[in-house]
């Protein structure tokens, strides 16, 4: 199970790292290039999603992944259209830090039907936005509003209301292309505070922003523009 690795890396003090596919920014074409470039990096995990998608060329990205590499390949939805059975599993997204009754409830019954025809792993995820210097593709299409980044005390407050509430993950996402990553104190405050792994990504440009990451608490970095500005991100890293 999918999760029960996540948490053992955790206990066992391994951290992970996933590279983010947003279907929309990459062609069906370059999938071999890109498994390729990804076999050989130290990512433990894939995800596949993004905020706009409309799932149309899923399977064959999920299929051309697949066909290259043995890495898990985890759905990071944002929206029902974009659930493929041939992932994995699925981070069940709550967006915990907004107010908009489609990202903490609708789209996940909508989700139901959909996932009931598959065989995914479900993981129920907290997903908390943080304020990163600028709007994010994740605050337009949600049409919510991103913590303050000068409260940490009431991020840890939100992420540990999603641990109480049932999520088995807290991403903290600073949003795709981010101004600003998720600061060290942020992830700090938040992974003192709560039990289950945490996701942090979001702006994520360096080894050492990933390295930082890691030793603030951080038990999974997600990257995805980094690497695909730059396939090599990864080389000799
Ligand atoms: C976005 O956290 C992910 O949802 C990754 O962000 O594209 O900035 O790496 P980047």
């Amino acid at each position: 199970m999918l999760y029960d690795q996540i948490l053992s890396a955790k206990k066992e003090y391994k951290k992970l790292l996933a590279i983010l596919i947003d279907p929309d920014k990459v062609a069906t074409e370059s999938i071999p290039v890109l498994a390729e470039k990804i076999k050989q990096s130290p990512a433990t995990h894939i995800f596949v999603g993004g905020s706009s998608f409309d799932g149309h060329h899923l399977n064959e990205i999920i299929f051309g992944l697949k066909e290259k590499v043995a890495l898990p390949i985890l759905l990071f939805p944002g929206n029902p259209s974009q659930i493929s059975a041939a992932a994995d599993g699925i981070l069940f997204l709550m967006l915990l830090s907004g107010r908009n009754p489609d990202y903490l409830v609708e789209h996940q019954i909508n989700a139901v039907p959909i996932l009931e025809k598959t065989n995914l792993e479900i993981i129920s995820t907290g997903y908390v936005l943080i304020e990163s210097g600028s709007e994010t593709a994740v605050e337009r299409v949600s049409k919510t509003k991103p913590l303050a980044k000068d409260n940490s005390n009431y991020i840890a407050q939100t992420a540990k209301a999603g641990e109480l509430i049932g999520n088995k993950l807290i991403y903290l996402e600073a949003g795709s292309g981010a101004l600003n990553a998720v600061s060290q104190q942020i992830i700090k405050e938040v992974s003192s505070r709560i039990n289950v792994p945490l996701l942090v990504g979001g702006g994520i440009r360096s080894k050492k922003q990933i390295d930082e990451a890691y030793a603030a608490g951080a038990d999974l970095v997600v990257i995805g523009t980094a690497f695909e500005n730059d396939i090599n991100f990864f080389d000799n890293k």
